[in-house]
């Protein structure tokens, strides 16, 4: 085989090896003169990367093969253990924003100055699944927030959902230990559906709001970049005066919200589990950076008094119509990690990670996480010293006297390493510009005792699902269905239909019919009668916060050899001025060529990027590129998804038979493009999303 002198192959086969041997065995100069030279990792240049040290050709290796010995020795311990929770997750950087001062509020540096922005890191994550598994389960997302202010850390440790499955830490590990895998048999992996979640859920009536959240859309985005964010408790704001005024967290995407289908999501999985990680990747590669706001809701302590729930029960929210988010201040992603395990996989979030001026409620989950969060880091990382890490350090100056340690990076300079001391040397507290917490009055007795005020499960469970819309409340009672159809304790299922009966007795009895549960069991005990006064919150559905364009989404363009290439740029031209893009998907890997004469290069072959990738499709074919179509099953189902997916279709005339063939029904959804005015009305539309008005047609 040639060679090109001076040129490095990283991909040298071991026939090439022998190629570039001499006859007496060693070596010749394959790495150029301008490669660097492999070194290990003390330093030392390596001559050969390809055999290990053995006496003779075909005998014995060495033990004295250090550079071997390195090697294998720091493959062999590349992982560190995964995540408890959240192990599956995607991070990029970006920046915070600050809107206005909040001085009136809160010291916190990081709130002072109006345009001012704060280096950012923030990591999505699903909860249930470990680190290899899909990312569309049905499941929580993580919204983890990392502000690297000018006092210290800041983490905002939130969800996707603002609320959560139990009201005290303790309850933490049965909780988790339910919803992963059963430990005897080791299945089902990132899912809920299955006898112990639900055994757990159905004994634990305060899990009752989460769950309708965990059932809804929400549990099933279409990406991060369009799904909500929640600190979900309680915190409090101090100012300089330290005043405290309560806050809860929301960051709301400014592409709206988005969410796919249950049977769409089981697809991606197959096609794509990386969905998320591969469409945050695209975004931010292609420069379309998503953001989101941050808003803030302020109360003080007389509203928390005649709030109908106890503000430290994270099972509640405050409605929005109740108090309106103000928007404080925004946050970009612009930049993915050089390195996903340095960056994404070694960042430390902790909730105790607070500046001045923010400070924590007694929500006893907050309470509980604040001890927790320490621990898993110690265990993860290996050692104390893991705030050495560069995406776990602090970007503004440290000064303390911790020293040593595994992998110390940063030990003490000089005499003194404790203070006070003798010698003028080191930091020293300062009262004033130091962390304070507010001097609440505390007192009581040592109890293990939920508070009454904590005992309505029910109420909000049934706000939420009163201010979803018709087809969000059908996704629920699927949700519920399908899950519960999962289980194969029959006692478990009916106690779950139990527990709806409290929130809505349509959703009972849809589920309860769906289940074949002939007689409805009794309405589970409640501690406190639900209330259906609670009026509807628009801003709990999905469907009613859509995007205000199509901006941010992608449509999934089938062609065929003998195409009309022209529409296909024109297509492509008018969804770029939407802020959209389209990806071609051709029968054959490489494209297909126009009837012009002109090459489209595919992105997917047809096999590999299937509808559900897709927010809307078009179908620009030839009639002889149909009639090839129409006899490919993977054809026939992107076109027959798109439409149950209630997807808006786009096609020219000759796309007739393929869309006769996968059983597609005209309707409204689906455009003719003959001329331009029809493609700037298939965007038009597309900007809905969905035609919901579908669904009851295509019975998903
Ligand atoms: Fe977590 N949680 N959690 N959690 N959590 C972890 O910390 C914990 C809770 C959340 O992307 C762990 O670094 C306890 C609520 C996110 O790295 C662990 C309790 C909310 C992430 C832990 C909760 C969250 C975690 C596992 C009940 C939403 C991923 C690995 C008291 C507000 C952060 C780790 C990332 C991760 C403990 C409940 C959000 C074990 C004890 C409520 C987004 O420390």
């Amino acid at each position: 085989m040639a060679r090109t002198p001076g040129k490095t192959d990283n991909a040298v086969s071991i026939h090439d090896q022998k190629l570039a041997r001499g006859s007496g065995g060693e070596l010749h100069q394959i790495a150029g003169n301008d490669a660097e030279v492999l070194t290990t990792a003390q330093g030392g240049p390596v001559s050969d990367d390809q055999n290990t040290l053995k006496i003779g050709e075909r005998g014995p290796t060495l033990i004295e093969d250090f550079h071997f010995r390195e090697k294998i020795f720091h493959f062999d311990h590349e992982r560190i253990p995964e995540r408890v929770v959240h192990a599956r997750g995607y991070g990029a950087h970006g920046y915070f924003e600050t809107y206005e001062s909040l001085a009136k509020y809160t010291r916190a540096d990081v709130f002072q100055r109006a345009g001012e922005r704060t280096p950012a890191f923030v990591r999505f994550s699903t909860v249930a699944g470990s680190k290899g598994s899909f990312d569309l389960a049905r499941d929580v997302r993580g919204f983890a927030v990392k502000l690297y202010t000018n006092e210290g850390n800041w983490d905002i440790v939130g969800n996707n959902i603002p609320v959560f499955f139990i009201q005290d830490a303790i309850k933490f590990p049965d909780l988790v230990h339910a919803v992963k895998e059963e430990p005897d048999r080791a299945f089902p992996q990132a899912q809920s559906a299955h006898d112990n979640f639900w055994d757990f859920v159905s004994l634990t009536p305060e899990s009752m709001h989460m769950i309708m959240w965990v059932m809804s859309d929400r549990a099933i985005p279409r990406s991060f970049r369009f799904m909500e964010g929640f600190g979900v408790h309680t915190f409090r704001f101090l100012n300089a005066q330290d005043e405290s005024t309560f806050v809860k967290f929301i960051w709301k995407p400014k592409l709206g919200l988005q969410s796919v289908v249950w049977n769409e999501a089981v697809k991606i999985n197959g096609a794509d589990p990386d969905f998320h990680r591969r469409d945050l990747w695209d975004a931010i590669q292609a420069g379309d950076f998503p953001e989101w706001e941050l808003c803030v809701q302020l109360f003080d302590q007389e509203f928390a008094d005649s709030f109908d729930f106890d503000i430290l029960d994270p099972t509640k929210i405050i409605p929005e119509e109740v108090i309106e988010p103000m928007p404080v201040g925004r946050l970009v992603l612009d930049r993915m990690p050089d390195n996903f395990f340095a960056e994404t996989e070694q960042v430390a979030f902790m909730t105790q990670n607070v500046p001045p001026g923010v400070d924590f409620s007694n929500d006893p989950l907050l309470q509980g996480r604040n001890f927790s969060y320490l621990d898993t880091q110690l265990k993860r990382l290996g050692g104390p010293n893991f705030t050495h890490i560069p995406i776990n350090a602090p970007k503004c100056p440290m000064h303390h006297f911790q020293q040593d340690g595994h992998m110390a990076m940063h030990n003490p300079v000089g005499r003194a390493n404790y203070q006070p001391n003798s010698w003028r040397s080191g930091p020293r507290e300062h009262p004033k510009k130091g962390f304070r917490s507010f001097t609440d009055d505390e007192e009581g007795q040592k109890v293990r005792l939920r508070p009454e005020s904590f005992a309505d499960h029910y109420s909000q469970a049934r706000q939420f699902f009163v201010s979803q819309t018709v087809n969000e409340q059908k996704h629920i009672a699927m949700a519920l269905t399908f899950e519960l159809s999962k289980v194969e304790t029959p006692v478990i299922r009916e106690r779950m239909v139990s527990h709806l009966l409290n929130i809505d007795e349509g959703l009972a009895e849809t589920v309860a019919e769906k289940l074949g549960i002939k007689d409805l069991p009794k309405k589970a005990d409640a501690a406190i009668e639900p209330r259906d006064d609670l009026p509807a919150s628009d801003a709990l559905s999905i469907a009613k916060n859509g995007p205000a364009s199509f901006k941010g989404r992608k449509v999934g363009v089938l062609v065929s050899d003998g195409c009309d290439g022209g529409l296909v740029n024109k297509l492509e031209a008018s969804l770029k001025k939407e802020g959209a893009t389209m990806e071609i998907v051709a029968p054959k890997v490489g494209g297909v060529e126009a009837s012009d004469g002109t090459l489209i290069e595919g992105k997917q072959m047809i096999d590999g990027g299937p509808s559900v990738l897709y927010d809307a499709v078009a179908i620009i074919v030839s009639t002889e590129g149909a009639e090839q179509l129409v006899k490919e099953a993977t054809a026939r189902d992107f076109v027959a998804d798109a439409f149950a997916h209630c997807k808006f279709i786009a096609l020219v005339d000759a796309a007739q038979s393929l869309l006769d063939k996968a059983g597609v029904e005209p309707d409204e959804g689906i455009f003719l493009l003959d001329s331009s005015n029809d493609i700037a009305a298939f965007i038009e539309s597309c900007r809905k999303l969905r035609l919901w008005a579908r669904e009851t047609k295509v019975k998903l």
